[in-house]
């Protein structure tokens, strides 16, 4: 069964600068892996300051917003689109809280993180913001046609 891309829900995951300098790339794409959400893109990219701003731009009052697009910009980050049914709050659950001490130990972020500032990896916190972000993210064309192999005994 084909399914087009635009009625499935996606979520926009992206490892932080941090993230990839302290090689946990392979260790948090494998969460989602083993979780079983369908990835649809994936890149090493160095984002610059302008599409910071947009992806955050409802922060953009904030007080650490800057050091917020500072962090962001600082060195490479993964950019991830994966698609399932209810991807979009599962992988906020997987990932946990905002500041990584109150995140549950179990998360990506209760395992992996201290700090508000270096909480390692973004997840859209709406199917809206997947839509949107992934957009923002990814050209056309960056994002694969495939779907989930079901093992044919389980059928
Ligand atoms: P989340 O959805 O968990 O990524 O959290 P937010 O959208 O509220 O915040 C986005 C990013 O802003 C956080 F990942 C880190 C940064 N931030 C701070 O640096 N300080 C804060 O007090 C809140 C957020």
């Amino acid at each position: 069964r084909i399914v087009a891309s635009s009625d499935v829900e996606q979520s926009y995951i992206m490892i932080k600068p941090d993230g990839v300098q302290r090689g946990l790339v392979g260790e948090i794409i494998s969460r989602f892996e083993k979780k079983g959400f369908l990835l649809k893109g994936l890149k090493l990219f160095q984002c610059p300051k302008e599409l910071a701003q947009e992806h955050y731009k409802d922060l953009k009052e904030r007080p650490f917003f800057p050091k917020l697009i500072d962090y962001i910009t600082s060195g490479p980050v993964i950019c991830m689109a994966w698609e399932g049914d209810g991807v979009v709050a599962s992988a906020r659950k997987l990932i946990g809280a905002t500041n990584p001490l109150q995140a549950e130990p179990g998360t990506i972020r209760g395992d992996l993180a201290v700090q508000t500032g270096r909480n390692v990896v973004h997840g859209s916190d709406s199917p809206d913001n997947g839509k949107r972000e992934i957009a923002l993210w990814f050209k056309e064309g960056e994002l694969a046609q495939w779907e989930s192999v079901q093992t044919p005994w389980l059928i």
